[in-house]
């Protein structure tokens, strides 16, 4: 008799647990889930192959794109345009919304927001890298085509979100409000297996994970935080120690696991942060506040804002609920009062 639970089995069960539901959610989840798997198949060949490097092609952003980058968005779309519940699709990867025109598709119930391969500066050195996703229910009428509104909705709105690290293993971790759990890639049978059952993030961690380099640009709150992370209180284990791998899936990853805060704060260079709020940040603060964390930007928590654009960047302040708690102190006494004042 065998113990183990696979994704998709995972994902079927707890169907079960929404009366009425018709399976659409599930669907729309088996797709990632089959992307994952042959994105995690190129990024494991990408140092064997001549697939590294960059096509000389400029994102929405007049960034590169790395090769990988454009084949994981290529084939998410794939799967999400063949599974008949997605009516359509925004990526980091491209400026504007795919809406899917096939009948079935019209019929779809759910979007789905992603970047197909975050940390993509990452790729060619080995390091680990993932896809982030996140589901809404489209407010459009199901039968017509999906609409700027379906991908412009709060965070909290989210009726699912997850990632996938590539990493030493692969692994998928989701929640459909449901808690967070972790599946992890068993290669000799090609399937997801549970592996992190109700994954919950410590209330009070011991990391610290932002781009320090970056200090000259940061503003007085966030400096001041850093700094008190690295002063010496032993009754809350400070100094705290600093990982930053420099991908936010890795990051977060680890530090959902062993508590801590990973920060992108505005600075004087990007006012607004870095990353993108639809892609990168509500995914990401759905699971951590599921795991039991906060997310905000500094002041306000990250699911109530209402975006104004799909490609909008928001500063982050998330993980551990202490810690963005204490954070949040130093930017609302260093940055809003004194200006206020
Ligand atoms: P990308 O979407 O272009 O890959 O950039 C996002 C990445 C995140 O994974 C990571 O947390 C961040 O950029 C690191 O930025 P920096 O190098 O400025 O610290
Ligand atoms: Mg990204």
């Amino acid at each position: 008799m065998r113990e183990v639970i696979t994704l998709s089995e995972f994902i079927v069960q707890s169907q079960e647990q929404f009366p009425g539901a018709t399976g659409a959610l599930s669907s729309v989840l088996r797709a990632v889930e089959l992307s994952a798997k042959l994105i995690n198949r190129e990024v494991t060949m990408a140092g064997l192959v001549d697939i590294i490097g960059t096509m000389g092609v400029k994102n929405a952003y007049g960034e590169e794109v790395a090769k990988l980058d454009d084949f994981s968005n290529e084939i998410m779309i794939r799967s999400l345009r063949n599974c008949g519940d997605c009516c359509g699709v925004a990526s980091e990867e491209e400026e504007d919304i795919h809406v899917f025109q096939e009948e079935l598709c019209k019929k779809g119930r759910y979007v789905v927001l992603m970047d197909p391969l975050d940390g993509s500066s990452n790729i060619d050195v080995n390091v680990s890298i993932g896809t982030i996703f996140s589901i809404f229910e489209r407010v459009s009428p199901q039968g017509e085509v999906c609409t700027h509104e379906d991908f412009l909705q709060e965070g909290s709105k989210q009726v699912a979100a997850g990632y996938v690290v590539y990493g030493p293993s692969a692994m998928f971790v989701y929640s459909a409000g449901q808690g967070v759990h972790g599946f992890t890639l068993d290669p000799s049978i090609g399937e997801f297996c549970l592996s992190h059952q109700d994954m919950t993030t410590p209330w009070q961690g011991k990391i610290l994970s932002i781009n320090e380099g970056n200090t000259a640009y940061f503003s007085e709150g966030t400096k001041a935080y850093v700094n008190w992370c690295k002063e010496i209180e032993k009754e809350s284990s400070r100094p705290y120690g600093c990982r930053y791998v420099g991908s936010m899936i890795a990051d977060l990853h680890r530090n959902l696991i062993k508590g801590g805060i990973f920060i992108y704060p505005a600075t004087t260079k990007s006012p607004a942060g870095k990353l993108r709020l639809l892609y990168e940040c509500n995914p990401f603060a759905f699971l951590i506040v599921q795991a039991g964390g906060l997310a905000t930007d500094g002041q306000r928590n990250l699911l109530d804002i209402k975006p104004k654009e799909l490609h909008q960047r928001m500063p982050i302040f998330i993980g551990s609920g202490a810690m963005v708690e204490k954070a949040m102190e130093f930017l609302k006494v260093h940055d809003i009062e004194k200006v206020e004042a």
